[in-house]
């Protein structure tokens, strides 16, 4: 994964990036916010549709006792600093280029070795189950990390409605295929559409979340509206934005950094402060928002979630099962 030099990154911290990745020119954060600002603020006003549009606020959030209490990094990092590839491999530019990303009609279609296979559009999705607050740690593979107050509900409550076959053993997930809106699509950047994956066990864990908010609002595009997964015992890229194909499967599913390049990113991915990546190591993680002098944080084993989830891996050899 690309390690992005700019100001905020000292130079001892960039890595190499992947051959397969084309140099890009650089925007700076305030031209890209700017550019935001405007387009976000002509969507609305066009829109005519409040409830659908990002920043409508979110009514009857309760608290999870799944949160963590460290302090959530701001709103405008949180929107300003994304790995978002269909938009742009430079963390400072999806906000601007997501700004008028369509969010509606959308389908989110459940498939595979289901008893009821469905097509549920996002409204219904809205309203499928009661919407909590959960702020959760967020450790991106390349180093740095996040604390996010997401609003949304346990993904279980969606993937039951199809209700899955006995012999379904992983989940596959497919994000949107829009080279009109995304245009990094049209490019060889990635191979598209992402995908990712998860085993029954990891989609239907608590902690695995649908998400469709941020702070006490309707998910940012930038942040993968109208809807993206966050599984937060996982390195980010685990965390797919834009939903738009569910699919149960028997055997494990190919997922997009895999295919990039195996040797660097597994299909498990579970967050991992022992196991480095074969660039960098993963001991420690670069907290958004504290500035670039601050004290590096120890990452953490399952990034903290161990006691919740170490027991699906049990007799699993995590060097392996990276
Ligand atoms: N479709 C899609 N999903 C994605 C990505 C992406 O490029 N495309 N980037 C991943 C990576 S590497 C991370 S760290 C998180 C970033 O989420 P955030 O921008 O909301 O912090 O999204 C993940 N999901
Ligand atoms: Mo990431």
């Amino acid at each position: 994964m690309l390690i992005k030099k700019s100001n905020d990154i000292p130079s001892s911290e960039i890595t190499p990036k992947p051959a397969f990745l084309n140099r890009r020119k650089f925007i700076t954060g305030a031209a890209a916010t700017g550019a935001a600002i405007a387009a976000g603020l002509y969507l609305r006003g066009m829109d005519g549709n409040e409830a659908e549009a990002a920043g409508t606020k979110l009514a009857g959030i309760a608290k999870s006792p799944f949160s963590v209490t460290e302090q959530p990094t701001s709103f405008k990092d949180i929107t300003n600093y994304n790995n978002y590839y269909e938009f742009s491999t430079d963390k400072y530019e999806p906000n601007g280029l997501a700004a008028n990303f369509r969010t509606r009609p959308w389908t989110v279609s459940i498939e595979g070795l289901v008893r009821k296979p469905k097509k549920i559009d996002i409204d219904t999705i809205m309203k499928l189950a009661p919407l909590e607050e959960r702020i959760y740690r967020h450790r991106c593979v390349e180093g740095w990390s996040m604390v996010i107050p997401w609003v949304g509900y346990p993904l279980s409550n969606l993937l039951k409605q199809a209700e899955p076959l006995g012999h379904a053993k992983f989940v596959a997930f497919e994000t949107i295929f829009a080279p009109d809106q995304m245009p990094n699509q049209k490019r060889d950047v990635l191979q598209w559409p992402y995908i990712e994956g998860l085993r029954m066990d990891e989609a239907m864990h608590p902690l695995t979340i649908l998400v469709l908010g941020l702070y006490d609002e309707v998910l940012p595009n930038v942040d993968g509206a109208p809807l993206r997964l966050a599984v937060p015992w996982k390195y980010g890229f685990k965390s797919i934005k834009a939903i738009v194909k569910i699919k149960f499967v028997e055997n494990m599913p190919p997922t997009t950094w895999n295919i990039m390049a195996a040797d660097e990113y597994g299909f498990y991915s579970n967050v991992n402060p022992t196991v480095d990546h074969p660039r960098w190591s993963q001991a420690t993680e670069r907290r958004i928002g504290e500035g670039i002098f601050a004290h590096k944080h120890p990452t953490l084993m399952f990034n903290g979630y161990g006691d919740q989830v170490a027991s699906l891996y049990s007799g699993m050899d995590l060097r392996k099962n990276f």
